[in-house]
């Protein structure tokens, strides 16, 4: 596999990064996870001004532009032989001292990795999902803003360990005020009366590119979609609820805490846009192609 590494592909035996990297040290650097469909990189540009949004929010200076940073991604897809698959892009802080003072690290790493991706079950797609509300807090706005998608993803690890310690694969976590924000990796969604809600980001949800692209194209399928405050009995009397995200795409959840969503199966506009999905994906990406 070959890896590119600050404006070079190397091979993965060579993709080696500094232990005095603040990306390791202090968790100080941020990522994106994008899929590659069909010879396409899905929503590319969406997720290359999240990156540089999320470093301009932490003062981090990527040191290419996004037009650069777009073609390095095509390029790390076609050195792999890779039309579908999993990229993974990471800048961090780079070299420093064993400080926190990130401005003595002069100069960022660019990291690309395209890969297989590892999904979930494909029978959770028939069945859906259980999941749980967990205890540990998304992080309060003004601490680390959950729509920096940062290196410092201990929040998201810490519930994810709740989940896993629960018996089940997925989580949903609360705003400080006891809100409705989000799951560890992915956004929520509910149906209720023929009409989909999900927490605005502000209640502290990542600006999902797949939460984005799901509520367009529930719109331009007709139907009613809101941006609503949720509480956690929201959830309980939903009619239907899914999760969406980069690796999950649209997921549809069955039970949380145990109580049953629905009838206990994948509910019928979970299902239409799990449909309109798929058809969406094979054509809004950017081509992998030589330029
Ligand atoms: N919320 C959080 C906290 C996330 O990390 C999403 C929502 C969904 O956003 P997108 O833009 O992907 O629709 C994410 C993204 C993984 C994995 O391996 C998960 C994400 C990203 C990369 C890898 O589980 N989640």
């Amino acid at each position: 596999m070959k890896i590119y590494l600050s404006g070079q592909l190397v091979d993965e035996s060579e993709a080696k990064v500094s232990v005095f990297d603040h990306g390791l040290l202090y968790g100080d650097g941020v990522f994106e996870g994008i899929r590659a469909y069909h010879g396409r990189v899905f929503l590319l540009k969406e997720h290359v001004d999240r990156l540089y949004e999320s470093a301009k929010a932490i003062a981090l200076e990527i040191p290419m532009t996004r037009g650069e940073m777009a073609r390095a991604v095509v390029e790390t897809c076609i050195a792999n032989g890779i039309s579908s698959g999993y990229i993974r892009l990471v800048v961090t802080r780079g070299v420093g001292t064993l400080g926190l003072n990130p401005y003595l690290c002069k100069k960022p790493e660019v990291i690309i990795i395209a890969a297989a991706i590892q999904l979930y079950p494909p029978e959770l797609y028939e069945t859906g999902m259980s999941v749980v509300t967990v205890g540990t807090v998304r992080n309060h706005p003004e601490a680390i803003n959950p729509r920096i998608k940062s290196l410092n993803y201990l929040n998201n690890v810490m519930a994810k360990i709740e989940a896993i310690n629960s018996g089940v694969l997925e989580c949903i976590m609360l705003n400080p005020q006891g809100h409705v924000a989000e799951a560890s990796g992915d956004n929520i969604f509910i149906v209720k009366n023929g009409v989909l809600k999900t927490p605005p980001v502000w209640c502290g949800a990542l600006d999902g590119i797949t939460r984005r692209a799901v509520m367009g194209i529930a719109e331009d399928a007709g139907y009613a979609v809101r941006e609503d405050v949720l509480q956690r009995y929201d959830l309980f009397t939903a009619d239907e609820m899914f999760l969406t995200g980069t690796a999950a795409e649209v997921i549809a959840v069955t039970t949380v805490d145990r109580r049953t969503i629905g009838d206990g199966t994948p509910g019928q506009v979970t299902l239409d846009l799990q449909r309109h999905f798929k058809e969406y994906v094979k054509v809004n990406g950017t081509p992998i192609q030589a330029n």
